[in-house]
């Protein structure tokens, strides 16, 4: 070596070390506790779905002293005065009831704008079987969670759209049993989402709640897909609780005349691999097999889709087949009563308007859906884009932030991975370019892949270079998704409707790129000018020359405009015109379709694949 070389050398060995010091904060990848309690619907249940009794607490008096130290005799305790003299200042048997599941701010006036701390509780009758386990399963809770079972905290979670399952087989007693929950949807600026967003920040325990029982030793948790490599194969884990060595599940799909021996290690997962030629799952044939699971008397039964999805320069494959992703972004609002989506009729609203749009694809922003959307938009033939809240600006530097963002990654993987409709999984939305975001998000990519090969990696886009009056996209995160999402507003946010036909892209990457949002705002029923905002004419008018541009990407895999329903958002204040409603929906909240739901449809409706 050269003499001048070694301080270049000394100065490289401090930099890498110091690189490699910071690295264990955020490079874990965490698949140990990936796995989700599989399929709740097909098990033995019982619903604690109904009206709960709650208590409002903004001052979290339930939960802290005075001196803000936590209470041993916090309202979990659910206490009762025994004598006249009792001092307990709170009875949840008196005071006022919410229905589970929904949101509280649709419930109570009272409750519209609320964020803080609500009390939950209800009872439940419940008889003890030898030989047996125990889990309360949530579907969502938002955003904070710590659950307590007759007096005994058995859990907390955190994040407002991913479902959990907390084992309750020792709290549990003979009869009558006590469960109260802390539920607190107070923003955060470490949380994810953070403080700010373009949704309502909607409260409470808004999907459902059961009680799930199984054997002791039972499935867990299953990984059922057609392998992405190898296309002629059925590849996937079971994972049994409480196992012991040797022991085997069967594994069946009788239309494929398929009966499997799978063997289970130490660690209680089965992995396995087998040919198998089913029939392909895709918009136009969703077609799914029923799957047998069998452990001794305990009997799983799923319906899977098999497919494959890929890239090929700016082309998605499904099948092997290119495809154009005719899609909507839409937020899990319901139509008519507005408010959290709770029901499976209104899932099917929502889906059927995207059918009707002509849709084979739909994008649920930004978090999450029910279990449910993602089952129903399956069996329709809708391609699911499924995302967890990373929006906007999460603090990127804080550990805390990326755990809370790989967990949420992990738990709609973990329930959805059996879903041949979910294509996409995005790890974000419209995040600002930097080193500490790119750090967060390509391990979140990373993360993703690790748990799951037989889905694309995506994240919505909205930072473009201009470059010789061409829209670039080139932010590094490109790099590393599978296909990329980008979000841009000609004609509402930037530039006038017209300018938008004219507009040309280019992208640094030979990767597909979806548009994942487009758009602008119109009151239904307001007509006008095609340049007098929130008119009809003016987001038609956004909607035609979008998609003239879009008519010029040559790479272009897919659109899914902002949005299929108007829906609440605390950043709309426009009194007569948005009253707390972001007006982008190409359908208003009470179901009214704007003319821009047909442009769109002739749009789609002209695209053969
Ligand atoms: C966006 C966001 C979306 C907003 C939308 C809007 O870029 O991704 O969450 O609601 O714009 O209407 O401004």
């Amino acid at each position: 070596m050269k003499k001048n070389q070694l301080p270049f050398l000394v100065f490289t060995l401090i930099t890498l070390s110091f690189f490699i010091a910071l690295e264990p904060a955020l490079a874990q990848l965490d698949n140990e506790f990936s796995f989700q309690l599989q399929n709740i619907e097909r098990r033995e249940t019982q619903t604690l779905d109904g009206l709960w009794s709650t208590i409002v607490d903004p001052l979290e008096n339930g939960f802290y002293n005075h001196r803000w130290l936590p209470k041993d005799d916090g309202y979990f305790q659910n206490k009762k005065m025994k004598h006249p003299s009792d001092l307990i200042e709170y009875d949840f048997d008196t005071d006022e009831q919410l229905m589970v599941p929904g949101d509280w701010n649709t419930q109570a006036e009272k409750l519209y704008y609320y964020e803080g701390t609500m009390w939950y509780k209800t009872e439940f009758d419940f008889n003890q079987q030898d030989n047996q386990e125990h889990y309360l399963h949530f579907g969502a809770i938002n955003y904070e969670a710590k659950i307590y079972v007759n007096g005994t905290k058995v859990g907390e979670h955190v994040g407002g759209y991913t479902s959990f399952s907390l084992k309750v087989t020792d709290e549990l007693i003979q009869g009558t049993n006590v469960l109260i929950l802390k539920v607190d949807n107070k923003r955060r600026r470490d949380g994810v989402p953070t403080i700010n967003t373009d949704w309502w920040n909607y409260g409470g325990i808004t999907r459902s709640v059961h009680l799930v029982s199984t054997p002791k030793k039972h499935i867990y948790d299953y990984f059922i897909q057609l392998d992405a490599e190898k296309k002629d194969h059925i590849t996937g884990w079971i994972f049994v609780k409480n196992s012991t060595k040797g022991d085997q599940i069967n594994l069946e799909i009788p239309e494929l005349d398929l009966v499997k021996k799978i063997d289970i290690g130490e660690d209680g997962k089965g992995s396995f691999s087998f040919k198998a030629k089913p029939e392909k799952w895709s918009p136009n044939n969703p077609k799914t097999y029923q799957v047998i699971l069998k452990n001794g008397s305990e009997i799983i039964e799923d319906h899977i889709g098999f497919r494959t999805i890929e890239t090929k320069g700016s082309k998605i494959l499904l099948n092997g087949e290119a495809i154009f992703l005719k899609g909507i972004s839409i937020h899990e609002e319901a139509p008519f009563k507005t408010g959290r989506v709770t029901s499976v009729e209104e899932v099917r609203i929502l889906l059927q308007w995207a059918k009707e749009l002509g849709c084979n694809y739909v994008r649920l922003a930004h978090y999450p859906h029910s279990e449910t959307m993602v089952r129903e938009a399956e069996k329709m033939g809708l391609m699911v884009w499924s995302e967890i809240p990373v929006y906007w600006t999460v603090l990127y530097e804080n550990p805390d932030t990326y755990q809370n963002a790989n967990n949420q990654l992990r738990e709609m993987i973990a329930r959805d991975k059996n879903r041949a409709a979910v294509v996409l999984w995005s790890i974000a939305n419209e995040t600002p370019i930097g080193d500490a975001r790119l750090k967060f998000l390509s391990q979140l990519a990373a993360q993703a892949r690790s748990m799951d090969q037989t889905r694309l990696i995506t994240a919505a886009l909205d930072t473009q270079t201009k470059r010789d009056g061409v829209n670039l996209i080139d932010d590094p995160l490109g790099e590393y998704v599978d296909v990329i999402g980008v979000n841009s507003y000609c004609g509402w946010y930037g530039g006038t409707p017209s300018s938008c036909k004219n507009l040309r892209w280019d992208s640094e990457y030979d990767k597909p790129v979806i548009f994942s949002e487009f758009g602008g705002g119109a009151l239904q029923g307001l007509h006008g000018e095609e340049n007098e905002r929130w008119t009809e004419e003016y987001q038609s008018t956004v909607y035609r020359n979008n998609i003239e541009m879009l008519k010029n990407i040559e790479f272009l895999a897919g659109t899914s405009p902002w949005i299929l329903m108007d829906f609440r958002s605390h950043r709309r204040h426009l009194r007569r015109i948005q009253s707390d409603f972001n007006r982008k929906g190409l359908i208003s909240e009470q179901g009214v379709k704007k003319e821009s739901f047909y442009i769109m449809q002739e749009y789609y409706n002209s695209i053969e694949y």
